[in-house]
């Protein structure tokens, strides 16, 4: 084993704390040296589950204490270029939850200043990316087994949202993941983006027109739809449908055990994406935690794809005002070349 990497979490909301638990319980080669995080209570709160950890109000301030090796960014996206920069200033490795910021124009300057280091040292929080069934359905697209891929048809429900969930993060907070997997999956990019409203749920809190369905153009012809629920009362539910020449495939559907009873047929389904999609944030934590080691830094979607989505959301949320939105994107820089599959790599 080599030496265990200093991973300082900036955030311990639910998504900073939960990682916590991840890096500290299931995560090999690695473990939480710092907790940044303004308030104290939550902060005091993260670190009862990470002995030794120590307590900083800012990036910063860790930095100057050399109390880390990595760092995970789990604040809220309006937060995450202000941590950004001075981690990549100090040429630490970064995995940064999704997005990488909430706008095009910010992406870019990160991407500017990130190329200014020898290599990528970003890695965005997409983690469908290693989830095993989106890694199968990929092998299955690039091997051309079932022929040319026609379709995808994406399904992604959550059972409710508080008040505080705008129209605009149908786009930002939700299909955000869909931007980055499904030109993942196709291997092309989106070229333009329409949303059509069925009937509004009128369980939706007020003012929230929703489910909407989103239509993705990808460059290589493929047509995406995507039902985009927020309102389904049951549970979670994220799968898709790829048509192909020669056939069908699913992934995503309920799964665990199944049981018949009283003239029911029962079987699991999840309640939040922390279960869906609980082996793919192992995953991804993992691999990234391997690539550090290894001195690659970055084992999945990087700083560009990020710049990729922000556009892409930005053609999202003016589509909810109607038209098909066009997707103009910056080249792709020689620097983000590398094509990363997300597939895991052992433990280091
Ligand atoms: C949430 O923020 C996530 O990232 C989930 O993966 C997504 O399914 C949900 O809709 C978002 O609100």
């Amino acid at each position: 084993m080599k030496n265990s990497l200093r991973i300082g979490v900036v955030g311990a909301g639910a998504m900073g704390a939960d990682h916590i638990d991840r890096i500290n319980n299931r995560t090999a080669g690695a473990h939480i040296s710092a907790i940044i995080e303004p308030d104290a209570a939550r902060a005091a709160q993260a670190a009862e589950n990470a002995p030794g950890a120590q307590l900083f109000s800012n990036i910063e301030e860790a930095i100057a204490a050399e109390a880390v090796d990595a760092v995970l960014i789990a604040v809220p996206g309006p937060f995450h270029e202000p941590v950004l920069v001075p981690a990549l200033e100090a040429g630490l490795p970064i995995l940064c939850e999704k997005p990488l910021t909430p706008d095009s124009e910010s992406a870019l300057r990160i991407v500017e200043l990130e190329q200014k280091l020898d290599r990528p040292h970003i890695q965005v929080g997409f983690m469908r990316r290693f989830d095993p069934e989106y890694n199968n359905l990929r092998q299955l697209i690039e091997s051309g087994e079932a022929g040319e891929l026609l379709m995808l048809r994406g399904i992604h429900r959550n059972p409710t949202v508080g008040e505080n969930y705008q129209e605009s993060m149908l786009i930002t907070d939700s299909v955000v993941h869909e931007f980055d997997v499904i030109p993942w999956l196709a291997g092309s990019p989106v070229v333009a983006v329409e949303v059509k409203y069925p009937k509004t749920n009128s369980l939706a809190h007020s003012g929230l027109r929703e489910p909407i369905l989103v239509i993705m153009e990808l460059e290589n012809g493929v047509l995406v739809d995507v039902e985009m629920n927020v309102n389904v009362q049951f549970g979670y539910q994220v799968a898709t449908e790829a048509v192909f020449e020669k056939g069908l495939a699913r992934i995503g559907q309920p799964s665990g055990m199944q049981r018949w009873r009283d003239g029911e047929f029962l079987i699991n389904e999840h309640r939040d994406f922390t279960t869906r999609f609980a082996t793919a944030y192992d995953r991804q934590i993992q691999s990234w935690v391997n690539a550090v080691h290894e001195g690659t830094l970055v084992a999945g979607p990087n700083a560009f794809d990020g710049y990729l989505v922000a556009l892409s959301c930005e053609a999202g949320v003016k589509a909810l005002d109607g038209g098909v939105i066009p997707v103009e994107a910056a080249p792709r820089p020689e620097f983000y070349a590398k094509n990363f599959h997300g597939i895991l790599v052992e433990k280091a």
